[in-house]
């Protein structure tokens, strides 16, 4: 089962940009604080009802979960007027192209350039400004821009956090470069002194973990059954104890149960 927690990912820094200029997208991410530790911490809110802090997981359908594609990028060889870029990176001698991606719920520039390793410039703070982000995220394969794992952070502003989002991104015969989350988020859920598998996963690829449904894996198997996936106010029995899903954020940080 995947555990396996990509430390380079976990960023939770409350918006801090520009947290090693000199290094690549990934590296940054190593050295960006705090880590969020990687076991589970279980806070009891007299109303809030049970807060895990979920961790982040670079790896894709977990539990068998399936997904969506979620549109990414055209490949616009010029920028436009109506894209609004107002800052670009220092040329590099690669070619370029210039997008908007929409993700969790906010409109970021994007330029996609042609380099070794290609580079993904995202525009986290949406300001038009291509120059004041963390460095680009370097495509894990060098050898071409697409198909390619990109990975990006993500400003859930409403949240004061950064969340890290691991795309697959490709070319689509649906039209345009579409992506799926290569990504999800995990922790333990423990009812009477048993832990359960929580998952979340951004099924829908809008980079809103809210609407989507959590999983608690009940019977162990490391599949995700219909009634182990639980929306906001759904409930399930487990062991006799009746657990429900008070909430999960949008960045899927954190996921709320009523025991
Ligand atoms: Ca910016
Ligand atoms: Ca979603
Ligand atoms: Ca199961």
């Amino acid at each position: 089962m995947a555990l396996r927690a990509l430390p380079l990912l976990m960023i939770f820094a409350l918006l801090c940009v520009g947290c090693s200029e000199s290094d690549t997208g990934k590296s940054a991410r190593n050295d960006a604080t705090p880590a969020t530790p990687a076991a589970v911490s279980v806070t009891k809110g007299a109303s809030d009802g049970t807060a895990i802090e979920l961790t982040p997981s670079p790896e894709g359908f977990p539990l068998g979960l399936s997904v969506s594609q979620g549109f990414a990028l055209n490949l616009f060889e010029t920028p436009s007027p109506s894209q609004g870029f107002k800052k670009f990176p220092a040329e590099t001698g690669s070619k370029r192209y210039f997008d908007e991606f929409t993700i969790a719920g906010n409109k970021h520039l994007v330029i996609t350039e042609e380099s070794s390793p290609p580079r993904f410039y995202f525009d986290e703070n949406h300001n038009g400004d291509l120059t004041d982000d963390r460095p680009p995220s370097e495509g894990e394969k060098a050898a071409s821009l697409l198909p390619n794992f990109y990975s990006i952070l993500i400003r859930y502003d409403e949240e004061k956090v950064v969340a890290p989002y691991r795309l697959w991104v490709f070319g689509s015969n649906m039209g345009g470069v579409r992506f799926y989350p290569a990504c999800h988020w995990v922790g333990i859920l423990t009812v009477n002194g048993t832990g359960y598998q929580v998952v979340a996963f951004d099924g829908n690829c809008d980079g809103d973990y809210s609407n989507d449904p959590v999983v608690i894996d009940v019977n162990h198997n490391g599949k995700a059954e219909d009634d182990e996936k639980l929306t906001a106010g759904a409930s399930i029995t487990i062991e006799g104890q009746q657990v429900k899903l008070l909430s999960m954020s949008r960045s899927g940080l954190t996921v709320r149960f009523k025991l």
